[in-house]
């Protein structure tokens, strides 16, 4: 968790009050596997694998395409609501994101 507080300072740029969250994707897994967060927030996947991943909705929320090895992916969370979502090459993946109204 320290990790991600050292992360939002940096990077609470903007919008007021939106914090940035790191989903560390390693070894076949999303951690952490929920999170919830704020609408506006920003998330970042980052994948620590070796292989390529994505963080694919199950609804139309979001889709983040194939996640290089060593790449990331930004996504500002919008429309609040419960979305679960998984890694379309690693159907055994899952991770839940929760959107929040804004602050
Ligand atoms: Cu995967």
């Amino acid at each position: 968790m320290k990790r991600v507080c050292a992360l939002a300072l940096c990077a609470v740029a903007s919008p007021a009050f939106a914090n940035t969250y790191v989903v560390t994707i390693e070894q076949m897994r999303f951690d952490p596997p929920t999170l919830t967060v704020h609408r506006g927030d920003e998330i970042v996947w980052v994948n620590k694998d070796l292989v390529a991943h994505t963080a694919s909705s199950d609804t139309q929320g979001f889709d983040s395409r194939s996640i290089a090895a060593g790449a990331s992916w930004r996504y500002r969370a919008g429309t609040p609501g419960r979305y679960t979502y998984r890694c379309i090459f690693h159907p055994t993946m899952h991770g839940t994101l929760t959107v929040q109204p804004a602050r």
